[in-house]
């Protein structure tokens, strides 16, 4: 019998680590029949928001991006984004003073959103609305390991202040190192398990489960099981890193 009074899910100012079974459902304006989990935002000390929404054929989600940019992953299932359609593995990344209509759900369609304030950058043009296919995007090795693989779904490229990247682990691959760095994450385990390092504590993870870490939370991942474990990531990237 399962006790209801455990979790593996944990809250701390420096991290945190949520799992489905603590799943509370929000309610978002703009977003209709739809079940809303907000699994990382600004309450918890984060600079993104990050969410779970999972659509069936009458949700809409639709809204205007304001000041923020919003990445919407497909997890699984199609549905139709401002009138082109997205399957599984397919996203598309709005930028600020956009609007956005998601319809047309298979049930059980789910999307992952990433959201940031936008932060311009003098010289460079704010990024336009973007579509793009993990299955078309190239995974080379890590760090020169090959049972570590990383794709980056958003262009390279100043105008964009934040990465979206998919990392898979063969079992038994680990990041090289204790990565120690300004960067934040939020992330969304896709597939397979292990354990993640954060703050040097250890936390066995797997697929479902969400992660935050802030800037300087100190991680290391390792992959265990039959199968390759992958999640997607936010990283804050490309900004003059200080106000002093
Ligand atoms: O991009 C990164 O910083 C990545 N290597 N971090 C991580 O997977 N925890
Ligand atoms: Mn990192």
């Amino acid at each position: 019998m399962e006790i209801s009074a455990l979790t593996r899910s944990v809250v701390k100012s420096s991290h945190a680590l949520i799992c489905p079974d603590g799943h509370v459902n929000s309610v978002v304006p703009g977003w209709t029949n739809c079940t809303i989990n907000v699994l990382i935002n600004e309450q918890m000390g984060a600079r993104l928001c990050q969410t779970l929404i999972t659509m069936k054929a009458e949700s809409i989600v639709s809204g205007s991006t304001a000041a923020s940019q919003i990445f919407f992953y497909v997890m699984q299932g199609n549905c139709i984004a401002n009138g082109t359609p997205l399957s599984a593995g397919q996203f598309v990344y709005f930028p600020p003073g956009e609007t956005y209509q998601f319809e047309q759900a298979s049930a059980g369609t789910q999307l992952l959103t990433f959201h940031k304030v936008y932060e311009p950058l003098e010289g460079y043009p704010t990024p336009t609305i973007l579509f793009g296919d993990s299955a078309h995007i190239p995974g080379p090795a890590f760090l020169g390991d090959p049972a570590l693989r990383l794709q980056v779904l958003l262009p390279e490229d100043l105008s964009f202040d934040m990465a979206v990247n998919i990392f898979t682990y063969d079992p038994g691959g680990h990041l090289p190192f204790v990565e120690t760095h300004i960067m934040e994450h939020g992330l969304l385990y896709l597939q397979g398990q292990g354990v993640y390092m954060l703050d040097h504590q250890w936390y066995p993870v797997k697929k479902g489960d969400a992660i935050w870490m802030a800037p300087y939370c100190q991680q290391w991942f390792t992959a265990m099981g039959k199968e390759p474990a992958v999640y997607i990531y936010y990283k804050n990237v490309n900004r003059f890193p200080t106000t002093i």
